[in-house]
């Protein structure tokens, strides 16, 4: 391993040196990412290389200038505020031949940056506290991004968070059965036919201009965020390759989704999945309290939705990958995108029951001076 990526590593426009160490972080569930220590003679210097995977981004060259278009705003934005960009915006470093990613001997994509010293990602929730923090890290985030111009963005993955569509592309490979499941997941359909309705609720909303589109992460699981480990304050978004113009309501919900959880993604024993009500009003607090005055009233009242939707969403994609024949998602076992898809489900029908509960909390927090 160390020599291959010492070969990739080798295209960058970096000070160089010798790979000493790589390390394999297994968080993502699309491309593949490694710690890598490098020996640069007067110093040791670790980097984040990661080979993304086409399958997903089939347009490199649109994902990486969004990418540095992103970070470069943010690291202005950084400097303007008296901020360390180097510890709060992701540093990424072009080829040696001024390429923003290089391609390894097998025709695989690769790009770099610094690794952030001192801060970690958590795949749960440590603490109510914790979560309000995260909650105001993202809430943040959507606010520092205003000020971006959405027309030097290209939509890397189209219709990504548009559920409807989603919902068509699930029924497209029910009907094609391309790996021959279909019919040991007759429950699972059943359980997303009876939620057409659902999908529809946030592509109408946003359609018919009740609320607005901005430039948001779409991605933004708890483990895309590095949190100080002295300061336990939320100091870098990461995983910056989903960057649209989405909603609110979108980045609130996949928060909820990851972080409120009581169990893992893919947990099996689903009488361990449900919501934490205490986190889902502490994540509340802070993300409300970040934007509250700056995204609109209607925004915020439709927060909870947000986290339905997108956990239904994000069932359904873990449904049809399986129904595809797990292209999609990486998958580390078998009936992983299945057992994903039950656990999503679960939480779901959890959400359903608490509903209103969601609303009062939102509606509290809407209210707070
Ligand atoms: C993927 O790469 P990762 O693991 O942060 C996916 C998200 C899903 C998530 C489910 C580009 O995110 O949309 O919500 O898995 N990213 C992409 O865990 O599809
Ligand atoms: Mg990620």
């Amino acid at each position: 391993m160390t020599e291959s990526i010492q070969k990739v590593f080798d295209n960058f426009a970096v000070t160089g040196g010798r790979v000493t160490k790589v390390e394999q972080c297994y968080n993502g569930h699309i491309s593949r990412t490694f710690f890598v220590s490098v020996d640069e003679g007067n110093e040791e210097r670790k980097y984040v290389m990661q080979e993304v995977n086409e399958y997903v981004f089939s347009d490199m060259k649109t994902l990486m200038e969004n990418i540095f278009a992103v970070t470069g705003f943010l690291y202005r934005k950084a400097v303007e505020n008296g901020e360390d960009p180097s510890r709060s915006v992701l540093r990424f470093y072009k080829t040696k031949t001024g390429e923003l990613y290089c391609r390894a001997a097998d025709g695989k994509p690769w790009r770099i940056y610094d690794y952030i010293d001192g801060a970690s990602t958590y795949n749960s929730c440590p603490g109510p506290e914790f979560f309000t923090e995260v909650g105001r890290s993202f809430g943040n985030f959507t606010k520092k991004l205003a000020g971006f111009d959405a027309t030097k963005l290209g939509e890397v993955i189209p219709n990504f968070h548009n559920t409807a569509s989603r919902y068509q592309k699930f029924l497209e490979a029910v009907e094609k059965n391309a790996a021959g499941r279909k019919d040991g997941v007759k429950d699972e359909i059943k359980f997303v036919t009876d939620r057409k309705d659902i999908c529809e609720m946030i592509v109408k909303t946003l359609e018919n201009k009740e609320i607005p589109l901005r430039v948001t992460h779409n991605d933004t699981k708890l483990n895309n965020i590095l949190i100080d480990d002295e300061t336990k304050k939320g100091i870098c978004i990461i995983d910056l390759d989903t960057i649209m113009p989405g909603s609110v309501l979108y980045d609130f919900g996949d928060a909820i989704r990851f972080g409120a959880s009581t169990a893992a993604e893919d947990e099996t024993d689903l009488d361990k999945v449900t919501v934490n009500m205490e986190m889902f009003s502490a994540f509340s607090k802070g993300y409300v309290g970040e934007l509250k005055g700056f995204i609109t009233d209607q925004e915020i009242r439709l927060l909870p939705l947000g986290a339905l939707v997108i956990t239904l969403e994000t069932g359904i994609r873990f449904l049809t990958d399986y129904l595809d024949g797990d292209r999609y998602f990486h998958v580390a076992r078998e009936n992983h995108n299945l057992d994903r898809a039950r656990n999503q489900f679960k939480l779901v029908s959890e959400m359903e029951k608490r509903m209103d509960e969601m609303n009062k909390i939102i509606i509290g927090y809407m209210n707070l001076e």
